[in-house]
């Protein structure tokens, strides 16, 4: 073939996306001997790991809960080096399962889908790349991260620039050099705050641009020794099970005492507790009253707001550092490591965007209403178009050459988080309606159904599934029922799609919980998958 000739392959699936949900799609799909392919529009494998290579980025899940837990083997030969780890290990983690399970094999990189179109008369899909390729799966998977079309602030001017930029969302190969430069990093949510003290060491000047303060917590890293890597490996059973049990997929699960009818003293040697302990457990193993209550969140909120006050020297400061929008946990809080105390040095300021917005970005640096910030570098740690973003850049056409856009246009429906009536064999891996916590936990569920169904259609010889349209209603009123009433409910933040202006505002995620998303699919399923129509 030569080089101006697209290729066109016909298949039985389709996987989009090498992330960590992705690889363990086209693992399972491909043990239970479909005929699958990967397309990935990165260089390499990963997903989020491989794209957000910023100084600073890593798990906020216990690095041994995040990881794969199919297989005995590769559990025995990993050693995690760290209880939370950094992306070059989460990177080189990928690459080895994917080396390990002879996957590599089965990805094309640098495929970057651009659209998806449902041929009725043949029972495929029609997908094209931006290199032009074509591929004809019946099956089509979709696992394109929930936080991976990267947003960046309306304001003009970027191009005018002449100093390096880069979003942590897609951060240079190369990396960035900030020592003894000026930097603006625009953004205060997980990675903005990961990358804050990073930048700090090394620039001669950082300026952090705030548009709103979050609730983080120390994560309290720490190194796993040898010792404590053979006692996780004697214990993975057992960590499965509690990542199986808890709502978020993760090691912890909330406090179901009252935090309001315990004495005040006591209630607050739980929060220093898990103040000072490492993780999520902060948000995650809190009394369950906190998410739920107004009375008991507000007492959380201001033990947190007394421990950011004891780290910033300045009050001022720190009263624009704490959150008076939201509550602890109303919004996803960021786990931080010294990102406050760098406010403390005399290099390091913070601009308010309500108080001073952004103007426009010019070729030296940043206007704001108030003056100039002349940079060197400028940093978006501005967030994601989160979930559905990523299928919004797709242009996916079902029956009818509906667009999912349209369908999606008040935002996203599906059944079960899997499946979307109009678009037939069209799968959802960590799309919206499903997900929550520790994604893996809840995707790898999911890839096991995916590879089930497909398998099990196979053997029946059905060429073509489909949810009916009452199924979705359903199923968008349970996941909107979850959320009713949570201190979460009433928080402006990308869960909702509050942070991309002109987004309608939709749940994107689900609230009810793992153990029950998992029930609900498996009683459909057992229920001789209700909902769907199954056709040949
Ligand atoms: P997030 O959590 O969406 O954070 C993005 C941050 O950027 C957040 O502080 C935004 O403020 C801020 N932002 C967005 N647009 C602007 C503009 N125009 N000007 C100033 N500031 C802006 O993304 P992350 O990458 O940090 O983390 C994503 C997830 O990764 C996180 O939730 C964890 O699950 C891990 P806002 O709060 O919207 O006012």
């Amino acid at each position: 073939m030569s080089k101006s000739q697209s290729a066109v392959t016909t298949l039985d699936a389709l996987v989009v996306g090498a992330g960590i949900s992705g690889i363990y799609q086209l693992y399972t799909l491909n043990q239970q001997g479909v005929d699958v392919r990967m397309v990935e529009a990165g260089t390499g494998v990963g997903g989020v790991w491989f794209w957000n290579r910023y100084p600073g980025a890593r798990f906020d899940s216990e690095s041994y809960t995040y990881g794969y837990f199919f297989s005995p083997e590769l559990i025995e030969e990993w050693d995690w080096s760290e209880e939370y780890a950094g992306q070059p290990e989460t990177e080189r983690y990928l690459n080895h399962v994917v080396d390990r399970f002879d996957l590599r094999r089965l990805i094309t990189f640098e495929q970057r889908v651009v659209s998806a179109v449902w041929d009725s008369e043949a029972a495929r899909w029609t997908v094209t790349t931006s290199s032009g390729d074509v591929w004809r799966p019946r099956h089509l998977v979709t696992a394109l991260g929930i936080l991976s079309a990267p947003a960046f602030p309306s304001a003009p001017g970027l191009a005018d620039f002449r100093g390096e930029w880069a979003h942590t969302g897609l951060w240079p190969d190369e990396g960035i050099d900030f020592t003894g430069k000026k930097v603006a990093v625009i953004g205060t949510g997980s990675s903005g705050v990961q990358i804050v003290p990073l930048v700090a060491r090394d620039a001669e000047q950082l300026v952090v641009f705030q548009r709103s303060p979050n609730w983080c917590t120390p994560i309290n890293n720490f190194a796993i020794t040898p010792e404590r890597m053979a006692d996780i490996r004697s214990r993975i059973g057992e960590i499965w099970d509690a990542t199986q049990l808890s709502p978020s997929g993760s090691m912890h699960r909330p406090i179901m005492e009252s935090s309001l009818e315990m004495a005040a003293d006591q209630r607050r040697a739980h929060f220093d507790r898990l103040y000072d302990s490492p993780g999520l457990i902060m948000a995650l193993g809190n009394f369950r009253d906190v998410a739920l209550d107004k009375r008991a969140n507000d007492n959380v909120t201001a033990y947190i707001a007394e421990r950011i006050r004891a780290r910033v020297h300045d009050p001022e400061l720190a009263e624009r550092l704490i959150p008076k929008d939201h509550g602890f946990g109303q919004k996803r809080p960021p786990l931080e490591n010294g990102y406050y105390e760098v406010f403390n040095e005399p290099h390091v300021s913070l601009v308010s965007t309500g108080e001073e917005p952004i103007v426009r970005f010019t070729e030296t640096g940043i206007e704001t209403v108030h003056g100039h910030y002349d940079l060197d570098v400028i940093v978006f740690a501005t967030g994601f178009e989160a979930v559905v973003g990523s299928y919004n850049r797709i242009d996916i056409r079902g029956r009818d050459g509906l667009a999912l856009r349209d369908h999606w246009e008040a935002g996203p429906r599906t059944y079960l988080g899997l499946t979307v009536a109009g678009f037939p064999n069209l799968f959802l891996v960590g799309g919206p309606q499903s997900v929550t916590g520790v994604i893996p936990r809840a995707t790898d569920f999911q890839a096991d159904w995916v590879a089930a169904t497909v398998a099990g259609m196979r053997e029946r010889g059905e060429t073509v599934v489909e949810p009916a349209e009452a199924a979705e209603d359903e199923w968008i009123d349970h996941v909107n029922a979850g959320i009713v009433g949570t201190m979460q409910e009433t928080a402006e933040s990308w869960a909702f799609g509050s942070n991309v202006p002109g987004r309608k505002r939709a749940y994107l995620l689900y609230a009810g919980g793992l153990p029950q998303y998992r029930e609900r699919v498996k009683a459909a399923t057992a229920d001789g998958y209700r909902g769907f129509k199954f056709s040949s």
